[in-house]
């Protein structure tokens, strides 16, 4: 079974509500325009593209305390997940092209949904985990953490579409990486829920190697769970990667934002039976 064919199901998301800034729901086509089936066949992956979803149209979608756009990003994350459980279920690898970070709710709550539970691997240079209370923006891409970590539930008040979300990983299954550019209650936060995360500093101090090898020890420390990855671009420098909605200076080089990525595929090879990527690229332009 060594020699049996990764099998990758993409799903596009060309979703923009979860942040102000009008561009990154053109995520989808540009990835696939640059070439990423043809770069994953290449690399031995039969692939099947199952197209972009599509959202409906949200009026009246009022501010629900400081919080924006609450009905057009909960409603856009059910189909998202609905959507990576029937990727799931067909057997293959779901990669979702975003689109903005908010959908990173769906596509791991459909993924938890079909495999049970997941660590996450969450690459960044925000932590994404304030609560619809903390929020300083009201954008929903700096909240998608806190909707589905089980220890926050008791502080997440309840917004329309946002009923169907079940809270599916636990504080211990979450590892960062990248992180520069944190508010204070999410400092609280990580620091009150122990959570595991390397940001720029630990990456100049150890190296990206060391940080990939500590981040897999830490995960198959116990049970091995399959793995879900969440890659924001803008944890890579801007200088690289410029077309981000929120540049964030001092981010991981080339080389170390790739390699995050084959270290985790590497791993997969030897586990095959337990780990799963998926990938959320988020492209702004
Ligand atoms: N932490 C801030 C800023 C932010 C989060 N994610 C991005 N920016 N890309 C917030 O809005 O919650
Ligand atoms: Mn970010
Ligand atoms: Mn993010």
């Amino acid at each position: 079974h060594h020699h049996q064919r990764r099998s990758v199901g993409i799903i596009g998301a060309p979703f923009s509500r979860g942040q102000p800034r009008g561009g990154v729901e053109q995520g989808p086509d540009l990835i696939r325009a640059a070439g990423l089936l043809h770069r994953l066949e290449q690399q031995g992956c039969a692939v099947k593209d199952y197209g972009n979803l599509t959202f409906e149209e949200m009026v009246d979608d009022e501010l629900v305390g400081r919080v924006k756009s609450v009905r057009a990003v909960g409603s856009a994350n059910q189909r998202l997940s609905k959507a990576v459980q029937s990727v799931k279920r067909d057997g293959h690898t779901a990669v979702v092209l975003g689109g903005d970070h908010s959908l990173a709710i769906g596509s791991i709550h459909g993924h938890a949904m079909a495999v049970g539970e997941l660590s996450v691997v969450w690459v960044d240079a925000h932590a994404d985990i304030n609560t619809p209370v903390t929020t300083p923006t009201g954008n929903i891409h700096g909240q998608p953490v806190s909707f589905l970590l089980r220890e926050l539930q008791s502080k997440i008040p309840v917004l329309p579409n946002f009923s169907w979300i079940k809270p599916c990983v636990s504080a211990k299954d979450l590892v960062y990486i990248g992180l520069r550019d944190l508010d204070p209650a999410e400092h609280y936060i990580l620091k009150l829920l122990g959570v595991k995360a390397f940001s720029m500093s630990e990456v100049d101090q150890f190296g990206v190697a060391r940080v990939m090898e500590e981040t897999c020890a830490y995960l198959s420390e116990k049970v091995k769970k399959p793995i879900h990855l969440s890659y924001d671009i803008d944890a890579i420098d801007p200088s690289v990667t410029p077309a981000t909605g929120t540049p964030a200076v001092g981010g991981l080089t080339y080389r170390e934002g790739v390699y995050i990525t084959e270290h985790l595929c590497q791993t997969g090879r030897t586990l095959i039976d337990h780990m799963t990527l998926c990938a959320e690229v988020l492209s702004k332009s």
